[in-house]
Parts: C-alpha cells; sequence; structure tokens
C-alpha cells in the first residue's frame, strides 16, 4: 500500500525544464558547443555541475575547474534570472488538483527534487505550504541516479521507503526511485524508461493507482 508520494519538481510539478533548457542553450552557444534536446533531456534530474560535464562531452577543448565553476555559475544566474516571471500560470496541469486529492485521501505528499532553487520555485507558484516534506539540491551530497533524495524525503515524511512512490520525469529519477526501493511512475521524458513500474500519460492517473 502508498502511504506517500514523492514529486519531482522540475518537469513534473512546474515547467521550469525549459528555463534550464534556454539558460544551458545560451552557455553552450557561447562557448560553441553543439546543445540539443536530446543532450537536454540527459540533464534532467541530474545536479548542475554534473549538467555542465554532460555538455562539455561535446565540446572540443578541455575545462579547467575554474572555468567550470564560472560556466555553472552563469547558467544559474540566466536560470534564476528566467524564474523572475515564473508565476502559479506554471504549474503544470492537473498537479494542483492531484495534490489536494492526495491529501485529502491521507496520503503524504513530498518533494524530491536535485535542484537548489526548489524552495525558491515553490514559494514563486504559490505551493510551498502544501508538501509535508521537501528534500532538494541543498540536502544531498549524491544527484540523481543516486536514491538520496528521495530517501531524506521518506525520513522526513517517517514512511517507510517501501511504501512510497516517486513521480519523475527522468530516467536518473526513475533510477534513483528504484534504488531507494520505491514504486517508480514515469510521466513525460522517462515514460519510456526501462525500470519504471508504471508509466502515465496524466498526472491524475496516480489518484487511483496510489488509493489500491
Ligand atoms: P539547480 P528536478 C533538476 O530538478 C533539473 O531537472 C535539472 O535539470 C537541474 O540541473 C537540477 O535540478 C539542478 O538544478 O541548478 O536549480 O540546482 O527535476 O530534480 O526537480
Ligand atoms: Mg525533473
Amino acid at each position: 500500500m502508498i502511504s506517500a508520494v514523492i514529486f519531482d519538481l522540475d518537469g513534473v510539478i512546474v515547467s521550469t525544464d525549459n528555463y534550464h533548457y534556454q539558460a544551458w542553450k545560451k552557455i553552450a552557444d557561447e562557448e560553441n558547443i553543439y546543445f540539443d534536446e536530446e543532450v537536454n533531456n540527459r540533464l534532467r534530474g541530474v545536479s548542475r555541475s554534473d549538467s555542465l560535464e554532460i555538455i562539455l562531452e561535446r565540446s572540443e577543448r578541455k575545462y579547467t575547474e575554474f572555468e567550470k565553476t564560472r560556466l555553472t555559475e552563469a547558467k544559474n544566474t540566466y536560470y534564476i534570472k528566467l524564474l523572475e516571471s515564473l508565476t502559479a500560470e506554471a504549474i503544470l496541469p492537473n498537479v494542483k488538483e492531484v495534490l489536494i486529492k492526495l491529501k485529502a485521501n491521507k496520503i503524504k505528499i513530498a518533494i524530491g527534487s536535485s535542484s537548489k532553487n526548489a524552495k525558491l520555485i515553490l514559494k514563486q507558484i504559490g505551493l510551498i505550504d502544501l508538501f509535508d516534506a521537501i528534500s532538494d539540491g541543498n540536502d544531498i551530497k549524491r544527484s540523481k541516479p543516486h536514491p538520496e533524495v528521495f530517501l531524506i524525503a521518506a525520513k522526513r515524511l517517517g514512511i517507510e521507503p517501501t511504501k512510497c512512490a516517486v513521480i519523475e520525469d527522468a530516467s536518473a529519477g526513475i533510477e534513483a526511485a528504484k534504488k531507494a526501493r520505491m514504486y517508480a511512475i514515469g510521466i513525460g521524458a522517462a515514460k519510456n524508461s526501462k525500470l519504471c513500474d508504471l508509466s502515465v500519460d496524466n498526472i491524475a492517473e496516480i489518484i487511483e493507482i496510489v488509493k489500491k
């Protein structure tokens, strides 16, 4: 039986994935590095510094640690600038209704996000007070596919990992959920991940699944 649902943030709750794309694209263009949607899909759920390493795979030269720090800082500056215009309108369809219904059914809800900007985003879209626990990029040493972010969320909820479901748009997040021994639900870009216990087209489908 599922007692809690842990939600990924970027790409599941809110459409900030498009902002990450725009910010990384600007960096890649400035550095003359090839970058497209396919590369971008590999960045979903992955930390800022690991994302840069993936982008630099296409670079013709090696970057020093100092240069890498400068690039991750520049990316975050662009990203935060884009976040300034973020409002509740960016909440993905049916998300708010699903969160409210889960709570009405006594299912705990948490955030499990790799982003260090997760709380800023949740405040801006007006959802921060709805969650029973938040685990994000500031809490972890290793990002998805490591299970740490989800295990911290479960601990903060006081629920056994095996009684938690995770909903994710990243293959790395699905892998992390399975490593944490949680029920893994894929949506969007993670729908075809081989490790999913289940894939959904619409987040509203999870209500019936967790009530079983
Ligand atoms: P930040 P999630 C992830 O969020 C994003 O999917 C990923 O693209 C990003 O690199 C990562 O957060 C770190 O974000 O630079 O804001 O700390 O999908 O785990 O909610
Ligand atoms: Mg995501």
